[in-house]
Formats: C-alpha cells, sequence, structure tokens
C-alpha cells in the first residue's frame, strides 16, 4: 500500500503545480499583446511602458500599486474609475456621415466621440506627441499663425513637441507655449523647387524619427505650414497609422481622385482602385507606423526620380498608394483639414484646422 499512496501524493503535487503555472500564465499581463503583435508594436509596447506619473499611481485599476500593471498599450484602454460622462448609445448618433471604414477604422467627425472620456485615457498613458512642420524660403511667414494657432488647440494640456524644420532659423517667431510644450529648429537647404521641398519632407521626417524621436514621443502628426488650428485637435486622432481625407475630393467617384496614373510610376493606383483621397498636408500615428510610411514613400520617390518620374502630387502620391496597401487604423474626417477658399459643406459642423488662402506664384520659388 505505502508506494501506491506515495505516488498518489506524487501526481497530485504535479497537477498542483500544473495549476500553479496554469495560473500565472493566464494572468501574465501582456500576454496576449506581446505573443501576437507584430514587432512594431511589440517595440511600442517596451518604449511607453515607463514607470507612471504619480497621477497614474494613484489611478490605477484596481488599486494595484505595482507599476508594472499599468498597461500602457495602444489598444488597452483604461478610464479613470467615477468618471461621469454622457452614457453612449448604439442607436443613436450622426446618420448624414460614414462613421468606419469597410476594414473597421474609425472615421473621426464632430459628434462620435468624447473628447473628456478619450483625455482621461490618455493623460493615465502620459502620451508624448511629436509635430513636424516645415518652412522652407517664403513659408516661413506662415509659422507665426500656426504655432500660436496650435497652442490653442493642438493636444492642448498634452506634452507635444514641434520640430520647424526651415532654411531661415531666424526667421521662426518667438511664441510662448505652454508647460510641457517645446519647440525645436531645424536647419535645412532650401531648393529651386516647390516640389522637392514638399516631397523632401518624407526623408528628413524618417530622418528625424531614426535619430531623434525613440526616446521622446510616442505619436508623431506631420503637417503642412501653411494652415491654421480653429478648433480642438486632440487624443480622438491617435492611431497606429492616421490618414486624413482631403476635402476636395471626398464627396467624389475615386475615378476623379488624382492619383498617380502612370504605371511605370511605384506610386500608379489602378482604375477602380483606391479607399479615399488623403491629404499630403496630414498624417500622423505612431513612431513606428510613421517611420515605414515616410522610409517607404521616401524609397519610392527616389526610385522613381532614378527612372526620371515624378509622381503626380509627390509625396502625396506616394502616401496615397501607401495607405491604399496599408490601411489606416483611424481615418480622420475633412474637419482635420480643410481649406479656407472652401465654404464649409453641412457634414462638417467644425473645422478644426484648415489651409490658409495664399498667392503660390508669391510664395513658391517656382511655379
Ligand atoms: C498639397 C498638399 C501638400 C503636398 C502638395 C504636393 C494638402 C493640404 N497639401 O499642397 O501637403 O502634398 O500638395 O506636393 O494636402 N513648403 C515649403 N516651402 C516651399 C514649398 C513647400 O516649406 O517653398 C512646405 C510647406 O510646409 C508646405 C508644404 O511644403 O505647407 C506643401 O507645399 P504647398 O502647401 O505649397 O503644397 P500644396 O498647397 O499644393
Amino acid at each position: 500500500m505505502q508506494p501506491i499512496n506515495s505516488k498518489i501524493v506524487t501526481v497530485i503535487l504535479v497537477l498542483i503545480l500544473l495549476m500553479v503555472l496554469l495560473y500565472c500564465y493566464i494572468n501574465q499581463p501582456y500576454r496576449f499583446s506581446i505573443i501576437s503583435a507584430p514587432l512594431s508594436e511589440l517595440n511600442e509596447i517596451t518604449k511607453t511602458n515607463r514607470s507612471p506619473s504619480s497621477e497614474q499611481k494613484a489611478i490605477t485599476p484596481n488599486n494595484r500599486s505595482d507599476p508594472t500593471h499599468i498597461v500602457t498599450h495602444e489598444f488597452h484602454l483604461v478610464a479613470p474609475d467615477h468618471l461621469q460622462y454622457q452614457q453612449p448609445s448604439i442607436v443613436f448618433g450622426r446618420t448624414d456621415v460614414v462613421m468606419v471604414t469597410p476594414w473597421l477604422a474609425p472615421v473621426v467627425w464632430e459628434g462620435t466621440f468624447n473628447p473628456n472620456l478619450l483625455d482621461s485615457i490618455y493623460k493615465l498613458k502620459n502620451i508624448r506627441i511629436a509635430a513636424t512642420v516645415f518652412a522652407v524660403g517664403k513659408y516661413t511667414i506662415f509659422l507665426k499663425n500656426f504655432l500660436e494657432t496650435a497652442e490653442q488647440h493642438f493636444f492642448v494640456g498634452f506634452q507635444v513637441h514641434v520640430y520647424v524644420f526651415t532654411d531661415r532659423p531666424l526667421d521662426v517667431p518667438q511664441v510662448k507655449m505652454s508647460a510641457g510644450r517645446q519647440l525645436t529648429v531645424r536647419s535645412v537647404p532650401n531648393s529651386q523647387r516647390w516640389q522637392e521641398i514638399s516631397a523632401r519632407r518624407m526623408e528628413l521626417i524618417q530622418k528625424l524619427i531614426e535619430d531623434n524621436l525613440h526616446s521622446y514621443a510616442d505619436y508623431i502628426f506631420c503637417l503642412d505650414v501653411d494652415s491654421q488650428f480653429h478648433g480642438r485637435w486632440g487624443t480622438e486622432s491617435l492611431g497606429g497609422l492616421v490618414g486624413v481625407i482631403h476635402p476636395g475630393y471626398y464627396r467624389d467617384d475615386r475615378s476623379r481622385f488624382p492619383y498617380e496614373r502612370r504605371p511605370e510610376s511605384r506610386a500608379y493606383v489602378a482604375p477602380g482602385e483606391g479607399d479615399f483621397y488623403y491629404c499630403g498636408g496630414a498624417f500622423g500615428g505612431t513612431l513606428e507606423e510613421v517611420h515605414l510610411l515616410t522610409k517607404t514613400c521616401h524609397t519610392n520617390f527616389i526610385d522613381d526620380a532614378k527612372e526620371g518620374i515624378e509622381a503626380a502630387w509627390q509625396e502625396e502620391s506616394h502616401l496615397n498608394r501607401y495607405m491604399w496597401i496599408n490601411k489606416p487604423s483611424k481615418v480622420l474626417s475633412p474637419e482635420y483639414l480643410w481649406q479656407d477658399f472652401k465654404p464649409r459643406n453641412p457634414e462638417v459642423h467644425l473645422v478644426r484646422f484648415s489651409g490658409v488662402i495664399k498667392n503660390y506664384a508669391a510664395i513658391r520659388p517656382n511655379v
């Protein structure tokens, strides 16, 4: 009888050990993300999982005090407990616009999100936003308005680092910035062709991310300087890869989109293809996604140039080709880049950011 008893005890002990191991495995933080996320997301997990602020410690879910339990992954949205806000509905809401793409990315319109809720969620993550803006040659005249209105509307209350790329650093205006916000000026050469200035942005943004940003920002937005903010642009715009629908074409059939139509170009989009026409003047997302986008568009632009081809709308054409294949995980409606010369359409309840009216002949180095 004795050996049988000890065998039973051993089996029971092994079973208990297995159950403990299973329990630990199930409760391991990030288990699902780490196993299933692609490499770029893994980088993000590590990078954004830095020590929490005192605010984070205080409101960590389930009152856990161990900072390793704070999940900062983009797709894990933790709201502070006891936050009061209007009850959401899945049967009432805007009916005049489409709020989701066929690949189930949200399309952001005024009235489709709760700004306070989103800000509360992202405050816990202690996020940092980088923004790039190019002001080469006479385009420095747009900087003051751009920077001043960004202070009033762009990620207010969050850590923001604006990078101004210019060939005229002395012309960058002094703009008073709130706590947690800063501006860096980077020198770039001028060019005799506006097409080159516009297109070179992809390469310089790629380099900025590689050289400087990895430990300083979580998200980046790349914006045209001849623009101004009028309304909130904030946490509702965050996503992996973020595209902005161009205000000029969103009611048109795709056959009218000004995609690059020559098959020889790497920016080519064939007839009957393409989802939306996206702006070159505003795009963004996580550092990893924007790095891949800018690197791909820059490489394709250079390879086209070697074969004597320049896409119809330079980097904007390459960006449109890229986003046809690599679907944005969030799409911003034309509220996020309107044009001042265009009367507001009824579905646009709020213009948040818009291109100012400009005299191309007076400000570009070539026509
Ligand atoms: C559209 C796009 C722009 C770009 C361009 C095609 C929008 C609203 N705008 O604008 O992003 O894709 O088509 O190339 O989607 N710049 C200078 N100095 C110059 C010329 C350009 O700094 O001499 C910079 C500046 O940041 C400017 C940007 O390049 O905002 C784009 O140039 P643009 O505004 O002249 O191009 P535009 O209006 O045709």
